[in-house]
């Protein structure tokens, strides 16, 4: 059951096996573990990397747990080390607690390459490949402060902490808010990757607090349960809500004002430059240890630019 994607986590790009899949082709084999199974941030990055493995004729497989759970993602990540794939490609659910299944992995011969999420110890990884994850957090922060008209309190809410990259969120959230003294960060609230239980928490605060002014949702899923306490409060855009991410529901949700902007990452960008440093360590190339890849602000302004439509996700 924990193994539970291939098939339906690559809706958006087609069949896990288009690409070769496993067994007999000689071609490099690379291994991605997503963060989690079904999830459009995940979806996408496989699609970039589904992309440049066409390109570059290796085979590639993706594999991840059903839910954000280190035991569920470590019992994946032991899969992918006892079939010993050339490289893998993985997301890390906790910067601390994946470090002993990813030493196994990279100490059964696999080249590790980090994408999105990384470990506190990144000697394990090659190279790592994600957004500037502090800067979309100032980034989140000018957003909110804007839509509030700089004043008022607001709420952070991130799945947990632990998580490189929504830690590096709320970092880069709270350095900006120094700069906007009007706006009172009120709570900091960590439900787990679980909508429901991101939606339980807005609408305690919203109960404890009616003049919440503003929630910045660090990633999809906590957004998604964001906007719904909003919803069922009949506070949808009076309380103003920006999410990380851009999936087609919470591009829709933004098209019809329960959201005012997201802060979009560009996965598939990350699926392919991922691929291509595994590549690139097989080959004996240079690796780069760090790429950062591309944020830019969404809303209703400019969700029609055709610079602003690669940075939408698939799902
Ligand atoms: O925001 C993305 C990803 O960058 C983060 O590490 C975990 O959550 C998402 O997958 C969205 O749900």
């Amino acid at each position: 059951a924990v193994l539970a994607v291939a098939a339906s986590t690559v809706a958006g790009c087609g069949n896990a096996d288009d690409s070769g899949g496993s067994g007999g082709s000689g071609k490099k084999k690379i291994t991605l573990i997503q963060g989690v199974a079904n999830e459009p941030f995940y979806t996408s990055m496989y699609c970039g990397a589904k992309d440049e493995a066409a390109t570059l004729d290796v085979d590639l497989e993706v594999t991840a747990a059903a839910k954000w759970d280190v035991a569920q993602q470590t019992t994946v990540a032991n899969a992918v080390t006892a079939k010993r794939p050339d490289a893998v490609l993985i997301a890390p659910v906790d910067k601390e607690a994946m470090a002993g299944p990813v030493r196994l992995l990279a100490g059964s011969g696999s080249k590790v390459i980090f994408v999105d999420t990384e470990l506190s110890d990144t000697s394990l990884g090659l190279s790592r490949v994600a957004s500037d994850n502090r800067l979309g957090g100032h980034l989140g922060a000018k957003s909110l402060a804007r839509l509030v008209g700089d004043k008022g309190k607001v709420l952070v809410l991130a799945p947990a902490r632990g998580i490189a990259t929504t830690d590096d969120r709320v970092a880069g959230f709270k350095a900006e808010l120094a700069a906007h003294p009007g706006v009172a960060l009120i709570s900091e609230q960590y439900p787990g990757d679980d909508a429901a239980k991101a939606q339980a928490v807005v609408s305690a605060t919203l109960a404890a607090h009616p003049d919440l002014a503003g929630i910045f949702a660090a990633n999809l899923v906590t957004g998604e349960g964001a906007a719904s306490a909003l919803k069922s409060a009949g506070r949808t855009g009076a309380v103003k809500l920006v999410e990380f991410d851009a999936s087609p529901a919470q591009v829709e949700a933004l098209k019809a004002g329960a959201i005012q902007a997201l802060i979009s990452q560009e996965p598939l960008d990350i699926g392919r430059q991922g691929v291509r440093q595994a590549v690139n360590a097989l080959d004996g190339k240079p690796v780069q240890a760090r790429i950062s890849t591309q944020l830019v602000e969404v809303t209703k302004d400019n969700l029609n630019d055709p610079k602003v439509a690669q940075y939408l996700y698939r799902s």
